[in-house]
């Protein structure tokens, strides 16, 4: 049998596991603070809504978590391993009902004050005047369309879909209303001007997401779903898929170009008189 001396036990486990917690802690709240790995600013009203939510959501959550592994911390190193007798303990069932309840009432407050920013995205319609343009998801392309001078996107017909004569959305040829339609494979957008996308998915589940716009929406085969917002700076930036979609996926990427509203207009004439010139 074992010695008495071997029961004795040894805390220095106990003590190398608390300065390791205090350090993750330290270390968490040290890159969080200082932003080392953050997002880039947001580019819309509604995504500054979303980051002050976002930020509300870390410090109460940060604030548990810190005071949690703190805790956790305390109690390894004040109940170390003294070669004492263990203790049962069975519990305290006040001091449950407080932290469920006080859990619930976090998340439930967080939620409400989150409904505004959502319910905008989701409910609210865009303003009158919005600049409306299509967004396809196809595997492994995004394709965008606008509406051209008359202000109405030609019929669509799945028959007559060919990417290889210059047809990738299947605009039925004998619809004058498509006549104008232009279509591109980045997306340009006017600056400080309301947009509805209106997302749509070719094949399968796609997702349309832009980091900056803080926009991420999936695309439906047979579904359009519309999402609107204002963007307030001028820029590139990167449209990605964000749905498995297959082998291609990886490269399934295209730009967003925000123009001043000269610029976009101009753009806009430009790819008119192309399509006129196609047209003849
Ligand atoms: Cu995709």
């Amino acid at each position: 049998m074992g010695s008495r001396k071997s029961c004795a036990g040894s805390s220095a486990p106990a003590v190398l596991l608390s300065i390791v917690i205090l350090i993750l802690v330290g270390s968490t709240l040290y890159f969080h603070i200082a932003k080392t790995w953050w997002f880039p600013a947001a580019i819309t009203p509604v995504g500054s809504q979303i980051d002050q939510q976002f930020f509300v959501t870390f410090i109460a959550t940060g604030i548990v978590f810190v005071l949690a592994q703190l805790t956790l911390a305390w109690m390894v190193f004040r109940y170390r391993d003294h070669g004492q007798k263990a203790r049962f303990v069975r519990g305290n069932h006040m001091l449950e009902v407080v932290w469920t309840t006080a859990t619930l009432v976090i998340f439930v407050a967080l939620g409400v004050m989150a409904a505004h920013a959502w319910g905008e995205v989701h409910f609210g319609g865009p303003e009158p005047g919005a600049l409306q343009v299509e967004v396809t998801g196809v595997q492994f392309v995004w394709n965008f369309r606008y509406p051209g001078a008359d202000g109405k996107f030609g019929r669509i017909n799945p028959k007559d879909i060919d990417a290889s004569t210059g047809n990738p959305l299947g605009l039925d040829p004998n619809d004058p209303a498509g006549k104008d339609d232009i279509v591109t494979g980045d997306l340009y957008l006017p600056v400080g001007r309301e947009i509805e996308l209106m997302l749509r998915s070719q094949d399968v589940v796609h997702s349309f997401f832009v980091r900056e716009l803080r926009v991420k929406q999936d695309t439906v085969p047979g579904l359009v779903i519309p999402v609107h917002f204002t963007v307030t700076k001028p820029g590139d930036y990167e449209i990605t898929c964000n749905q498995l979609c297959g082998l291609g996926h990886y490269h399934m990427h295209a730009m967003l170009h925000v123009l001043s509203d000269t610029d976009f207009q101009q753009w806009e004439q430009k790819q008119e008189a192309q399509n006129a010139q196609a047209g003849q």
